[in-house]
């Protein structure tokens, strides 16, 4: 809703709309373009405040959108409607809030190139950080209470700088060149880029109305950004996040798809794109001479390219047995394990592994529970791999033998579960459980016995969520997923409190070294 002088301008309308009778006061088109057009966009796409499309508000109950209009929410500048809407008046913006948009506008090259913000030139900004830390220790906390970021000194466990983001970051923020990058991407489209050496944005662009997740390739020149809405992929030259080309994303009959999500194949200089609608696994290669047994053009995006002429970026599409909502990439990046959320445990369904040389399903695996495949994580166990995931349905961490695709166990939580951890020094895996009444329990698991040795509560009845460990293994560090939420720091070892730092509902937190170095412990 509206920022500016908005209580004033809103009795003023209020005012305006009485004298004009009931009809015209209860017209939701008319209340939205006095009240919320100047942040939210005329056509919903969104502002400086978020898009208002159902498919964006898909986290946000229409009682609770009554509830933010009515008395808007912490930390924010919409102004609370209460006194100035009537109740009529605000359940029909809830109402128009929560209806699909006609036609879906166009997103394309053109609208990109448009949204594109320079805060710094590359290369225009000192190559020295302006902190002393060790640079690999860094971690990134997201906190999502008030869009904000904290860079934090992983050896001192001291911020370093908070900063705004975008509305609604979601996925993990991608780390790029050694730690100075790092590249977000909210729901609502933006990505932005991050020099953490200068503590200062210097790009940021709306890549898609309603986004997944961002990648970015291993040498850091390219991004691709996975979108709900429209059906697209969006390629971007990461020094200053220009657009190269926008991928329909379609199979052969010209039917269009979501795309579930995006990472980064690093040995194989590709993206890999698990689709929501087609069954089918895409990997697109970015070096600058592709390997053979791509298949070149899909469709003719060209159009949609800022090098037309050129044939890079080629496309290998894999048909799979359903459509991939979460995937898991294998350490070794030669395969993919995925599963469908649609699908229940009764329509007999088992997750899937995908061998992308072998272009095809090879195994099938016994998921389900809901597995929250992103978070999944790898270790040694008798000189086997074993990939454990939390599920989000059943009470269970599921661990899998990588060779036979088996479950060799089901090890009971107290809950769902919603992020696992690890380290390669650490004899432990953490999950939390993230849903139903033990959501302040964190478990602690012996990597080797797989039972659960210790069960943690950070704080009594509130939610304790996602791990990440320092860079050598020593900590771990549990967010208090609340607005009067905290980070805890936890001797890795001996599982007691080291530390503890207020923030608002900090959710997932980034560190420079085990995310560069693929750590198999952590999601990549
Ligand atoms: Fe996420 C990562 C999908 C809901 C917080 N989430 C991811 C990724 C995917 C995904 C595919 C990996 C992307 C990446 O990191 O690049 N998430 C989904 C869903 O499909 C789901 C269940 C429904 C949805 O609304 O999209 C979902 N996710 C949530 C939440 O409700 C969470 C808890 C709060 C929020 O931010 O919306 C949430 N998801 C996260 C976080 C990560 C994430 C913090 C990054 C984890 C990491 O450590 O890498």
């Amino acid at each position: 809703m509206s920022r500016l002088s908005p209580l004033l301008r809103s009795v003023l309308t209020i005012s305006l709309l009485a004298a004009a009778g009931d009809s015209f006061a209860n017209d939701a088109q008319q209340l939205y373009k006095q009240h919320c057009a100047e942040c939210h966009a005329e056509n919903r796409l969104g502002a400086i405040g978020p898009a208002l499309l159902p498919q964006n508000l898909t986290r946000l109950k229409p009682k609770a959108a009554y509830s933010v209009i009515e008395n808007s929410r912490p930390a924010v500048q919409m102004p609370p409607f209460k006194g100035v809407l009537n109740a009529q008046q605000i359940q029909s913006l809830v109402d128009l809030i929560y209806t699909p948009l006609e036609t879906i506008p166009r997103w394309g090259m053109e609208q990109i190139e448009a949204s594109r913000i320079t805060h710094h030139k590359p290369q225009s900004l000192p190559d020295k950080p302006l902190f002393d830390a060790d640079i690999e220790n860094l971690f990134m906390v997201v906190e999502l209470g008030d869009h904000h970021a904290t860079l934090l000194d992983g050896d001192r466990f001291v911020p370093i700088h908070r900063f705004p983001t975008r509305f609604a970051l979601h996925g993990g923020p991608k780390w790029s060149e050694g730690g100075r990058y790092i590249y977000f991407a909210s729901r609502d489209g933006w990505i932005s880029k991050f020099d953490a050496f200068n503590l200062t944005y210097t790009a940021e662009v709306r890549a898609g109305i309603n986004t997944r997740n961002l990648a970015v390739s291993h040498d850091g020149r390219y991004i691709l950004v996975a979108n709900y809405l429209p059906h697209t992929l969006t390629l971007l030259d990461a020094r200053d996040l220009r657009p190269i080309r926008v991928i329909d994303v379609k199979d052969d009959q010209g039917n269009s798809s979501r795309v579930s999500a995006v990472y980064t194949a690093d040995p194989r200089s590709s993206f890999v794109v698990a689709l929501k609608d087609i069954p089918e696994v895409w990997e697109i290669n970015y070096e600058d001479q592709p390997p053979a047994g791509f298949s070149g053009w899909v469709h003719d995006y060209r159009e949609e390219s800022s090098d037309a002429e050129s044939e890079r970026f080629p496309i290998r599409r894999i048909a799979v047995k359903g459509y991939l909502d979460d995937f898991f990439l294998t350490q070794s990046y030669d395969q993919v394990v995925g599963t469908s959320r649609g699908l229940t445990k009764d329509a007999g369904f088992t997750g899937q592994v995908v061998d992308l040389d072998l272009k095809r399903a090879v195994a099938q695996v016994a998921l389900p529970g809901m597995p929250h495949l992103s978070s999944a994580i790898t270790w040694q166990l008798n000189g086997k791999t074993i990939l454990a995931t939390p599920n989000i349905r059943d009470s269970a961490v599921t661990i899998i033998d990588m060779e036979n695709w088996e479950v060799i166990r089901q090890i009971p939580t107290e809950g769902p579960g919603f992020f696992m951890r690890s380290h390669e020094q650490s004899p432990y895996a953490w999950v939390d459980v993230f849903f139903g009444p033990n959501k302040d329990l964190m478990h602690v698991i012996d990597k080797q016995s797989l039972e659960i040795v210790k069960t943690l509560r950070p704080a009594p009845g509130k939610t304790s969520a996602h791990v990440e460990f320092t860079k050598d293994g020593r900590f771990a560090l549990v967010s208090i997923w609340e607005m009067d939420g905290a980070l805890v720091v936890y001797d890795a070892n001996t599982l007691e409190e080291v530390k503890r730092l207020p923030m608002k509902k900090p959710s997932g937190k980034y560190n420079v070294h085990n995310k560069l170095t693929r750590s198999s412990g952590t999601s990549h």
